[in-house]
């Protein structure tokens, strides 16, 4: 890698920051106890959460969206390029439109599209084409990949592993929340080709979920699953 950006090949710019430059990272090592401490404690608070389809309307703190969003996007992603638009949507108007456009789309899923297979895995969990969860929950955040990079004049920059950019960036989102102690649904409407409009995005994003937020509401109650062991999930070898 050269050292400086005067030589380096730009052809897969923008990039943010330098990364033809190398700067030193000395985090501090953390003691074996505490890290087993702390890893214990983070594997039951994971184990907690909960995918919440009642919520109570019960305002959250904003800044915590905010600061769980910023969470999201320090998400490790293919060369760097952060290929992920998270829109928060505040405006109950909006919200309301996107629930509606859900439902239609959802009621033709579930009247059908889906087929047989699929609705019977889905019937234990009880969903159906009904979203209030989208205008109850009181933060809705809509994650959106961005399949290419547009520029201003219209320039197209191929993005790398998208899929995988976002769904990382998500997984973190998820984390984030239910670690500041609020609950989210991931919800993924099919086809979302609607978000883009209702959401005024460019050309270049796609819808990737929906994710109410907020807190469970007072008779909220979730299917009795259990998770697979560790055993049933992890090899070694
Ligand atoms: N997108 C639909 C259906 C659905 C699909 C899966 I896979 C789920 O785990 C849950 C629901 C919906 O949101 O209702």
């Amino acid at each position: 890698m050269p050292e400086n950006t005067t030589d380096a090949p730009q052809q897969w710019t923008p990039v943010h920051g330098d990364p033809y430059r190398s700067v030193p990272y000395r985090p501090e090592r953390m003691p074996a106890e505490e890290s087993l401490d702390q890893a214990d404690r983070l594997r039951h608070r994971m184990d907690g959460r909960r995918t919440v389809r009642r919520f109570s309307t019960d305002p959250v703190p904003e800044q915590v969206l905010r600061d769980a969003i910023a969470c999201a996007a320090t998400a490790p992603s293919g060369a760097h390029q952060q290929p992920w638009t998270f829109v928060l949507v505040k405006d109950p108007e909006v919200r309301r439109r996107i629930r509606e456009a859900a439902e239609h789309e959802e009621k033709i899923s579930y009247d059908g599209r889906l087929g047989e297979e699929w609705l019977a895995a889905l019937r234990p969990l009880g969903t159906d084409a009904v979203k209030s969860h989208m205008t109850d929950a009181p933060g809705l955040i809509v994650v959106f990949q961005q399949r290419y990079w547009l520029g201003e004049d219209g320039t197209k920059r191929k993005h790398y592993y998208v899929d995988e950019s976002v769904g990382i960036a998500v997984g973190m989102l998820l984390s984030a929340l239910h670690l500041s102690g609020l609950s989210a649904l991931i919800h993924t409407p099919s086809p979302m080709r609607f978000l883009r409009e209702v959401l005024d995005r460019p050309e270049n994003e796609k819808a990737f979920a929906v994710i109410p937020v907020g807190y469970p509401a007072e008779d909220c109650e979730v299917p009795d699953l259990v998770r697979k062991s560790l055993d049933q999930v992890m090899v070694e070898i």
